[in-house]
């Protein structure tokens, strides 16, 4: 292969969202697209001279082809080694794990996440610092610079890099290392869990569903559930990464993952149901006739996770996102550990893992982690609900019940309204931000605001800001809304609202009742029929 300098220009909109780059799939393909992004992440760092980095992804159609694309402009930039997935496949948390126990640069992740894939769908590329988590703001805001002022990008052209022969080969003067994408990661996994007492429960009857939903998580899930753990074979099922999902859209909430809902809702369900989501990262858990919401997963493992062997000597402190419910600060304070709150983004955790003041991290978006890497991992939740479940000899109703039993159950929700007009999201959003001074005091049907504000974080590691992060409406009593536009669409606007009340007596209600009175507010006061003429949301969860 010969290395080539090629011309470019720039190319409008490369601005990387909540987590990356995520465009049409077909837009990635258009020329110069993937290449200009990428010598962006190269040049926005400072350039990959002699460093070391990791590339892979989800299997959505067009991995296999951008990561070949990757290494061949890693080589002609200069890059020293680039240690790739075989079949250019990596989990999200296995790439974040790989980043940083073999002591790399960096790496760069081609994921669109829970978006659906195929030509037609979503593709996405994002770019980890060398602690495994996705770079800050001022990285991403380098690279965005970059992409308005290209002019040319450098690649090796006359060849390919084949990707799905496990060893090292060599391009130009780069080594090339083509790895198993499971191992590593099934290490860290038993490394963290008492795998011996999850096999003998499973052994003495527990049954369990992991829907893997086509997406990336199949080989890891198969590996350990099955393999190591003795589920029977067909537990893990649809278990083949696909280019397209087969269809599916791999967003592991109760709307998108109804198969294993019905299975779960119904008269012979598992003891123990999972899903996860395109790139390994997201999880829901469900009992019989019992979803959790991610906030009180993220709860519920707070308050046990010292059952777990990693976790045995305690939870240094924990950290939600800002719309996650305060199920967590409950169990913080209980346990007499720090509670953080940061604006939605999982790179907002990094700087409190790696300053050693937090061990577990969440999100109500089905985001659950720890400091073991620096991304959300769903199969350490499932793991972890596993081991839970070993120990106390619990099930999931009963670990649900215990829990708000001591310490109070905070009914939950997101709403999400999709694909609204941009520019009418975006009048929505200013006119509420405009209104929220004037607010406190209003009484809304049965509820009365008690403060609203627009909420900015001060990352207490670096003094960094970051403004604008969600509006937060909180009543009399407690109860709250937060609303906020979607950082990880592809098309129009996503209005994200989140509502949360805590009752500390009854624990049998429907979530959508038990909320009633503070969406009715949440409507009235975000109007949001009046700017987008929506009445009822796409999505809750
Ligand atoms: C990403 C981020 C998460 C965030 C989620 C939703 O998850 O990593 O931190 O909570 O998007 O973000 P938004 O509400 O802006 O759409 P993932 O799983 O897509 O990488």
């Amino acid at each position: 292969m010969t290395k080539i300098t090629i011309n470019t220009a720039p190319i409008e909109g490369q601005k990387p969202g909540t987590s990356g780059l995520r465009k049409k799939c077909r837009v990635f393909m258009t020329e110069h697209y993937l290449e200009n992004f990428v010598q962006a992440i190269f040049d926005g760092i400072g350039g990959v001279q002699g460093k070391t980095l990791i590339v892979g992804g989800d299997g959505r159609f067009y991995n296999d082809k951008a990561t070949e694309i990757i290494l061949r402009m890693a080589a002609a930039n200069g890059a020293g080694r680039a240690i790739a997935g075989q079949n250019g496949l990596l989990s999200t948390p296995a790439a974040s794990h790989l980043i940083r126990s073999m002591k790399t640069d960096g790496g760069i992740i081609l994921s669109a996440s829970h978006n659906p894939g195929g030509i037609d769908e979503d593709f996405g590329i994002k770019y980890n610092m060398s602690n495994g988590g996705p770079a800050p703001e001022s990285v991403t805001d380098a690279i965005f610079d970059v992409t308005k002022s290209i002019q040319e990008y450098h690649i090796f052209e006359g060849g390919s890099v084949d990707l799905s022969v496990i060893g090292a080969t060599a391009l130009g003067d780069m080594q090339i290392d083509i790895v198993d994408p499971v191992t590593a990661y099934v290490d860290l996994m038993q490394s963290l869990f008492d795998f011996p007492a999850i096999g003998k429960m499973i052994a003495g009857g527990t049954a369990i569903r992991f829907d893997a939903m086509n997406a990336i998580t199949g080989p890891y899930a198969s590996a350990i559930i099955e393999d190591l753990l003795g589920a029977a074979k067909g537990s893990v099922v649809h278990g083949t990464p696909l280019p397209d999902f087969g269809g599916m859209h791999p967003d592991p909430n109760p709307t998108w993952a109804h198969e294993l809902m019905d299975e779960m809702m119904g008269p012979n369900a598992p003891a123990f149901g999972c899903a996860s989501d395109g790139d390994g990262d997201r999880n829901m858990i469900v009992g019989p006739n019992c979803y959790v919401s991610p906030s009180d997963s993220l709860a519920v493992i707070a308050a046990n996770a010292t059952v777990a062997p990693g976790y045995a000597s305690g939870l240094k402190g924990v950290a939600r996102s800002m719309p996650t419910s305060a199920a967590l600060d409950r169990v913080a304070e209980a346990l007499g550990i720090a509670c953080y709150e940061t604006p939605t983004g999982w790179k907002f955790f990094g700087n409190l893992m790696d300053d050693g003041r937090v061990s577990l991290c969440g999100e109500e978006s089905f985001g659950t982690g720890s400091d073991h890497v620096r991304e959300k991992d769903g199969v350490w939740a499932v793991l972890m609900w596993l081991n839970i479940m070993a120990v106390t000899g619990k099930s999931v109703p009963e670990i649900m019940q215990d829990h708000w039993a001591k310490f109070g159950r905070n009914y939950y929700s997101r709403h999400d309204f999709e694909a609204i007009e941009s520019d009418k999201a975006d009048a929505m959003i200013t006119a509420l931000r405009g209104a929220l001074a004037g607010l406190k005091g209003q009484s809304f049907g049965a509820m009365t605001v008690e403060t609203a504000d627009d909420y900015s974080y001060l990352d207490p590691v670096d003094g960094s800001t970051s403004a604008h992060q969600g509006v937060r409406v909180v009543f009399e009593g407690g109860a709250r809304f937060v609303v906020r536009l979607s950082g990880t669409g592809t098309s129009g606007a996503t209005l994200r609202l989140y509502v949360e009340k805590l009752d500390l007596k009854d624990f049998d209600q429907d979530p959508q009742e038990a909320l009633a009175d503070v969406l009715k507010a949440a409507h009235t006061i975000i109007q949001i029929e009046g700017f987008s003429g929506r009445t009822a949301p796409d999505v809750i969860t």
